[in-house]
């Protein structure tokens, strides 16, 4: 099966410390480490809630760049019976992608940095042409993986999507390309743990979720409509994508 084989690829990184590093290694760890620090804090009163649905929060930030909207994102959600790495995974492994995004046409990893560790894919993919303005692609680095916390605790499970260059996805009009930095950050809670950990089932799973993104239109697009776009969108994702992974794992082993 597909899904564990590739499951058991990522998780070998929990066991064994040492890896190559690469050419994205520093640039990884850099990004990865700012997204521990901060994404989980709670929002400020600059951040305005421009959605809420159940547990589902989402707060953006209205910035602009040269007249370019950049607005920050940001939203909370718990989700009960999944794990982290599950939630994680199901965003990471493009084997999925395509089952739970509505907002691609296409979808292809150009590059694996390191075979024997594949925690980090490079994908091209290209955006469905929603706004009066030209079509969008993006090039970006995904880098998957599981952080220990304390002795008693779940570990974090965090993705990163950062956009990067590539020989083979050179830019080429009429497409704009994307400048992102995002990430999926999870944390398993274990609730009325039974006695033997053996014991836990997907009623005693809930799991934390905080979603970031930072995303540069990467030239001029309306404002409004690009508002309006992201308002409509990221509640949507974050339902969908969810109840995906919940479907998903309903019936299978849980993996911590
Ligand atoms: O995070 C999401 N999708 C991943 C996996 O496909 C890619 C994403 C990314 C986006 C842009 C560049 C690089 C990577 O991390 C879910 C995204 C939900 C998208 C909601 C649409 C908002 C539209 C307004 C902003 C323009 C961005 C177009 C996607």
């Amino acid at each position: 099966n597909t899904n564990s084989n590739a499951i058991s690829k990522v998780s070998a990184q929990k066991e064994t410390a040492k890896h190559k590093s690469h050419r994205l290694s520093n640039e990884i760890e850099r990004i990865v480490q700012d997204h521990l620090k901060y994404d989980r804090e709670n929002v400020s009163d600059l951040w305005e809630l421009i959605h809420h649905e159940g547990e589902m929060k989402v707060y953006r930030r209205e910035v602009e760049e040269n007249g370019i909207v950049v607005d920050p994102l940001k939203c909370f959600h718990t989700v009960k019976g999944v794990t982290g790495r599950e939630i994680c995974h199901y965003f990471f492994d493009p084997t999925y992608r395509m089952d739970w995004e509505t907002t691609l046409d296409s979808t292809k990893v150009i590059e694996t940095l390191d075979k024997d560790n594949p925690d980090t894919l490079i994908f091209f993919q290209l955006h469905k042409r929603v706004w009066p303005s030209a079509q969008r692609d993006s090039c970006f680095w995904s880098h998957i993986r599981c952080v220990s916390t304390g002795e008693e605790d779940q570990p974090l499970w965090i993705v990163v999507n950062y956009t990067t260059d590539h020989a083979q996805a050179p830019i080429k009009s009429p497409f704009v390309r994307l400048v992102a930095n995002v990430a999926l950050t999870c944390e398993t809670q274990i609730i009325e743990p039974p006695l033997n950990p053996k014991d836990i089932k997907r009623e005693n799973l809930l799991c934390k979720l905080t979603y970031v993104a930072f995303v540069n239109p990467g030239g001029w697009a309306p404002a409004a409509a690009l508002r309006a776009i992201a308002k409509r969108e990221y509640p949507k994702f974050l339902k969908r994508f969810t109840s995906y992974v919940i479907e998903q794992t309903r019936d299978q082993p849980i993996l911590f």
